[in-house]
């Protein structure tokens, strides 16, 4: 089978296709599907985001739709980007001048003392990534709607080149890695989007649809 998942980020794709795959579905993106028009995300939550894509996504090709909204919640910033994390630096979205955003305004805050060992890189505050998956039938109602987080640390050198968006600068103390220094599948297994997708699986097995 197949599931249409409303998004025009390849990272995302990346990541999706391989936990779909695991489950015998193959993932078509908005990349298939170019005549549909820019949504625009006005929402004020992932979640609420992460709904107006799946529905627009699912009327305009009348057939069940997926969408992730994700971003990067920072301690220090009150919780910024957020759900402005894709355009944090402006139109057009671009990670290279999101990432020299982020350090930016962490550089404007006194220095942060984070009790650690010393050894590590230098962290600049802490944060998590969030991921609002939604799925939603032909008719665009909600089937079911899931999150996930990841805790890390921002750091103040990027490091790794895998990933997308923020991951150079996005620490896991726990792996000693960045989640740009992971492989797709060691960054599913702790990432915010793979939390998300396993809890999109419990809630359909549940419902008795998978
Ligand atoms: P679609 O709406 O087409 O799916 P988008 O990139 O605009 O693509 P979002 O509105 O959900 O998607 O914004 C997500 C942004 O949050 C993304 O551009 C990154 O900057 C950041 N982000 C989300 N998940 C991430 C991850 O796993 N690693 C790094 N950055 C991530
Ligand atoms: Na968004």
């Amino acid at each position: 089978s197949e599931v249409v998942v409303a998004t025009r980020n390849a990272g995302k794709v990346k990541e999706l296709e391989p936990l779909f795959r695991q489950r015998g579905i193959a993932v078509k993106s908005l990349l298939d599907y170019e005549e549909i028009p820019e949504i625009i995300e006005d929402g004020d939550s992932f979640a609420a985001n992460a709904l107006i894509k799946a529905r627009a996504v699912a009327l305009r090709l009348k057939v069940p739709a997926i969408a992730d909204d994700s971003g990067l919640c920072v301690d220090r910033l009150g919780g910024e980007p957020g759900v402005y994390s894709a355009r944090y630096a402006g139109e057009p979205a671009n990670d290279e001048a999101n990432n020299r955003k982020l350090l930016e305004r962490l550089s404007e805050l006194p220095a942060y003392e984070s009790g650690g060992q010393g050894g590590g890189p230098r962290v600049l505050s802490p944060a998590r990534f969030v991921s609002a998956i939604v799925l939603v039938d032909a008719e665009g109602r909600v089937v079911s709607a899931v999150e996930g987080s990841c805790e890390g640390q921002i750091i103040a050198e990027p490091r790794g080149d895998g990933g997308f968006g923020y991951d150079p600068l996005f620490f896991v103390p726990g792996l000693g890695k960045t989640t740009a220094e992971l492989s797709v599948e060691q960054k599913n297994e702790i990432s915010h989007r793979g939390q998300a997708i396993r809890a999109l699986w419990s809630d359909l097995e549940r419902m008795g649809a998978a």
